[in-house]
């Protein structure tokens, strides 16, 4: 009975950002616990690598490419999911930029993209999937934050903003969608080996500090949010809103 909870078959997931990363991740464990993937980017040729990597491993998979920052791209696509009898039961609102510099620095347009890709897209995907979640009485949507989300980290202002935007964000769509049927929620990674952390990762005295500032004294792979994941996307959360999970080795936990 109780692994039963934690099915998703016959669900289908649209992650966004997903053809490398964290959104990969998210997708091909998504994929494995019985969903249907719908892989988003809007590079259709990295896009189709990766729905064929994980359909190779005989996941349920396809593509989506649109620019989540796109109103009209967003529209047109649920437009579409709702012509082909698509439906959305589980987003996962993962793209995300990172931006480097001190804010005295810092151009605003540069500060804007990175709130317009982190933030506002999750708001406009978000209420494009959620409007037809209700109409159904039910769905899940999972949003990524960060660690950011609750702490700040000197040069990466817009970034942490964005993520902290995502904790409240998912409070909002929690205090707006739960008596629909729909389920919000945000994961919180830590510090994880991904290609947006390659600088750091490759940085001796950055990463002497994160596993200095970790309790689990490692970085974490990406593998290590999928179950955060599967939970959240399943009826075993069914009562669960406006919830943001830190899967962080411990970092916010401690000073
Ligand atoms: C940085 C990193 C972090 C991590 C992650 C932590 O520059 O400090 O990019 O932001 O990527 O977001 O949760
Ligand atoms: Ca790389």
């Amino acid at each position: 009975m109780c692994l039963q909870l934690f099915d998703l078959s016959g669900k289908t997931a649209l992650v966004t950002g997903s053809s490398r990363g964290l959104g990969r991740a998210f997708a091909e464990g998504l994929g494995k616990a019985g969903a249907r993937i719908i892989l988003n980017g809007t590079n259709e040729v990295g896009l189709a690598k990766t729905a064929a990597a994980l359909g190779a491993n005989g996941l349920d998979v396809t593509t989506a490419a649109f620019d989540i920052t796109d109103e009209t791209a967003v529209k047109g696509t649920f437009d579409k999911f709702d012509k082909d009898g698509v439906t959305v039961d589980i987003l996962v609102n993962n793209a995300g930029i990172q931006f480097r510099k001190p804010m005295l620095e810092l151009e605003t347009a540069d500060w804007q993209r990175v709130i317009d890709v982190n933030l506002t897209a999750a708001f406009v995907v978000g209420r494009e999937a959620a409007c037809r979640m209700s109409s159904r009485g039910s769905g899940k949507i999972i949003n990524i934050g960060s660690v950011m989300s609750t702490v700040a980290r000197a040069t990466i202002a817009p970034y942490s903003v964005s993520k902290g935007g995502i904790k409240l964000l998912t409070q909002a769509m929690a205090a707006e969608w739960s008596s629909m049927g729909i389920q919000a929620n945000a994961i919180g990674p830590g510090y994880m080996e991904t290609d947006m952390n390659e600088a750091l990762i490759a940085d001796h005295d950055f990463n002497a500090w994160v596993k200095s500032r970790t309790p689990s004294r490692r970085w974490g792979a990406p593998e290590e949010l999928v179950g955060t994941a599967i939970f959240l996307a399943s009826n075993a959360s069914n009562y669960v809103s406006g919830q943001i999970i830190y899967v962080d080795g411990g970092m916010t936990s401690v000073l």
